[in-house]
């Protein structure tokens, strides 16, 4: 327990933790059950190219996704870069500014102008109103991002889609195992997007997927991510190598076994912080719909610094000083990044404003009670004590002669 300011680590204290806390650490599985996986692989000397483990998680994935179809890719930036190719996507695409940066960088890549539009401060997610406002006679696609495994709003977008001939799809990359309206993500819009990044909910290593019930588009996706190979070695379309290999699909598929298992915890440690944060003027932590499947992948606060007295880059600072390390997922928005830069400042203010306050802290099954207990701990005396942290934290600034500070 912290018993003052001057107990933090950032102004001299002991750290909270010797060693450092992650946001996105791994969920291993069951090792034994992984490494039996990996010594079939080899035995079967089948390493990729849709061998049988790659094919038993597309079966999985597509079950849990509730959809027909799955292609498994070797990540989901990939996954999103092919579904565009394959739906032949041209000129603007619409999406969230609010994502990670592999969203609009998929479409910049393959040579689509990405144009962002601001979310409804409600979901954090695209608001159709505003997709609406900036659609333009070059438009071809909206693509929704379900952010931290929150759903979109999924009939307001699939009526504008539908309303202007537009391809919806979505990036799913938070949200296995997530439902809106009782129904599965993975089959809105014409087809979706999940990672299995390292740090997702299920890992296989690096690897990802597009789920979809249109069987000819899943065809394509399936040809063009092998070379556009139609038959072997004769290619009859564009295509690249976005294969997975087996050595993921095996690890993916040990995720899988104790996906439930890894929920689980994830809600146990959302509960933890919520009642241990509950009552903390300004601080509030991000919510599910209790009423859904959620997935309890990310942990995020929301903090008004008008009320805290605390930037959310001063807390940033103070955790990780303690050896937590949050994560300002996602700061800055993408439209400010230089490869995007060109929207007027001020255009995506619900964006500005929750990409200014965000913080996602960690949690995962690798993140005891007792873990959780201790980084509220710091929060608390942090935000408890705002106007003196902030005032600290920048005298420590002004003498290290670094960055801006915060208001
Ligand atoms: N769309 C959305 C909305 C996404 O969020 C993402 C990825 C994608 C598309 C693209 O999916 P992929 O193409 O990656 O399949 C991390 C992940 O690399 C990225 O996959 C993820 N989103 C994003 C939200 O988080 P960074 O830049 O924050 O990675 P990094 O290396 O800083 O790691 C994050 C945290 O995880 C750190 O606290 C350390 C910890 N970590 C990481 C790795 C790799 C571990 O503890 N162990 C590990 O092995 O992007």
């Amino acid at each position: 327990m912290k018993r003052g300011v001057s107990e933090l680590a950032y102004f001299g204290g002991s750290a909270a933790f010797l060693q450092k806390v992650f946001v996105g650490r791994p969920n291993v599985g069951d090792r034994a059950r992984f490494l039996d996986r990996l010594d079939w692989v080899l035995n079967n000397r089948w390493l990729t190219n849709g061998g049988p483990l790659t094919r038993e998680f597309e079966g999985r994935v597509a079950e849990l996704a509730g959809v027909r179809h799955c292609v498994a890719t070797c990540n989901a930036t990939v996954a999103l870069q092919l579904l565009a190719r394959a739906c032949g996507l041209t000129g603007e695409v619409l999406m969230p500014s609010l994502t990670f940066a592999a969203t609009p960088q998929a479409m910049r890549w393959i040579g689509l102008d990405v144009v962002f539009c601001d979310v409804d401060p409600a979901t954090a997610c695209l608001d159709p109103a505003r997709v609406e406002a900036a659609l333009t006679p070059r438009t071809s696609a909206i693509i929704g991002v379900h952010l931290w495994g929150r759903p979109c709003a999924v009939d307001e977008l699939d009526k504008i889609a539908a309303a202007n001939g537009l391809v919806l799809l979505y990036d799913a990359a938070h949200a296995l195992g997530v439902t809106t309206g009782g129904r599965p993500i993975g089959g809105f819009g014409v087809a979706e997007v999940f990672s299995f990044h390292a740090t997702k909910v299920v890992n296989s290593f690096e690897g990802g997927a597009v789920v979809t019930d249109d069987g000819e588009l899943a065809a394509r996706i399936r040809r063009m991510h092998n070379f556009g190979f139609a038959s072997p070695g004769t290619a009859d379309s564009v295509g690249t190598n976005g294969k997975m290999a087996e050595v993921a699909a095996a690890m993916g598929l040990t995720s899988l076994d104790t996906f439930a298992d890894s929920v689980a915890h994830n809600e146990a440690n959302y509960d933890l912080y919520r009642a241990e944060l509950a009552g903390l003027p300004g601080v509030r932590v991000i919510g599910y719909d209790r009423q859904e499947r959620n997935n309890f992948h990310y942990l995020v606060l929301e903090l008004d610094g008008k009320i805290t007295r605390l930037h959310r880059d001063v807390l940033l600072d103070v955790l990780r000083a303690e050896n937590v390390m949050a994560q300002r997922y996602f700061a800055p928005g993408c439209h400010e990044m230089p490869p995007f830069r060109g929207e007027p400042a001020g255009t995506l203010p619900h964006t500005e404003r929750i990409a200014d306050r965000v913080l996602a802290l960690p949690t995962g099954p690798s993140v005891t009670r007792e873990d959780i207990r201790r980084i509220c701990d710091v929060v608390t005396m942090a935000v408890n004590h705002g106007a003196e942290v902030t005032h600290r934290w920048r005298a420590r600034r002004g003498e290290a002669g670094t960055r801006e500070v915060p208001e």
